[in-house]
């Protein structure tokens, strides 16, 4: 069988590690497709000259023609500009709304049947836009965010806990913002709620809101770091944990921006939740219930997306 295709639009520092990535997982050939010539072409000739070490079997190539995607299984896109320090995501919209037009009439003429992961941000709205622009099935079009969230969750978790990362499970609802909605009640350390773990003095409420804050603050805070772009290396690892779980049908529960209609009383937006990610793309966004004070949050967030995404309709009339 064939070897996949995997698209990369974008070849700046996430669709470099991108396909590095997918190199060394052996998840497909890459292609890596930005509009600056040389640097989808110098990164794919660096990552395919590391093949010998690692050992992967994967061919790589930097294209500036969407011809070059043709067939693609599966397309990340990163393409756009990213925040700096003093910027929100929000500020990104104008510019990267123009960017999700050219990218989605790409992806529609050339790669039609892939799945689609979008990174770029203000993440929510993008992702509507480039499945508008694009025309796909809603649920082979989905963005990634909530992976990352939940994954900076846990990290932060895991050093209050003194515990391994992986028994730290978590989840972070609502849009890729400010006021993303860490779920506390549904995140664990083996199985046991993190409520209860206060209860039983592993940690206090203050210090585990002040760790929810960090979270929703956790782009803002490597933004300030960096001084000249955002994360990189574990948004790409989420992404490629989203494609692996298509490619590979594992049928994974994941968080991530999903377009929703019908359940948590959403009439049709893309916004972070649970999903099932396998074969069929997003096979199933899990309904969960959410008490008072959650869905109060998962209610702002919601506004904070609409209020986007008519902004994204003010700007470019044809998706109004
Ligand atoms: P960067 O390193 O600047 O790469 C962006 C690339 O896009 C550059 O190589 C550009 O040349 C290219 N580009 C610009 N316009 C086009 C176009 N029309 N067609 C094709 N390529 C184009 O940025 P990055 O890789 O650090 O970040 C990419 C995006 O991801 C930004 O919008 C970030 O804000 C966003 N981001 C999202 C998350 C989430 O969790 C959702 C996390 C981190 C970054």
């Amino acid at each position: 069988m064939a070897r996949p295709k995997i698209a990369l639009i974008g070849a700046g520092q996430i669709g470099g590690t991108l396909a590095h990535l997918a190199a060394m997982k052996e998840l497909g050939d890459v292609v890596l497709f930005d509009i600056a010539e040389g640097t989808p072409q110098g990164k794919a000739l660096d990552i395919a000259q590391s093949g010998p070490s690692e050992g992967f079997d994967a061919t790589m190539k930097g294209a500036n023609d969407y011809a070059d995607i043709a067939g693609a299984d599966v397309c990340i896109v990163t393409a756009g500009v990213p925040r700096k320090p003093g910027m929100s995501r929000d500020d990104l919209l104008g510019i990267n709304l123009k960017v999700m037009k050219s990218v989605g009439e790409g992806i529609k003429q050339h790669a039609p049947n892939a799945f689609v992961i979008c990174i770029t941000n203000p993440l929510d709205a993008m992702v509507w836009a480039l499945r508008e622009f694009s025309g796909l099935p809603h649920e082979k079009v989905v963005g990634m965010a909530g992976v990352l969230d939940s994954a900076r969750f846990r990290h932060f978790l895991s050093l209050e806990f003194g515990v391994s990362m992986r028994d730290v499970t978590a989840f972070v609802l609502g849009g890729h913002g400010d006021t993303m909605v860490p779920l506390t009640r549904y995140s664990t350390v083996g199985g046991i709620p993190l409520p209860d773990l206060v209860k039983m003095g592993w940690t206090t409420q203050e210090k585990l809101d002040a760790i929810v804050q960090r979270t929703r603050d956790g782009g803002a805070e490597i933004v300030g770091l960096l001084k000249t772009g955002s994360a990189f290396y574990a948004p790409a690892t989420s992404a490629i944990e989203m494609a692996e779980a298509y490619l590979k049908d594992q049928k994974r529960v994941l968080p991530c921006a999903a377009y929703v209609k019908g359940p948590f009383g959403l009439d049709g937006l893309y916004v972070g939740v649970p999903t099932v990610i396998g074969a069929g793309g997003i096979e199933k966004v899990i309904d969960i219930k959410l008490d008072k004070e959650e869905q109060a949050m998962f209610d702002k967030s919601v506004e904070a997306v609409n209020g986007l995404v008519t902004a994204c309709k003010g700007i470019d009339s044809t998706l109004a």
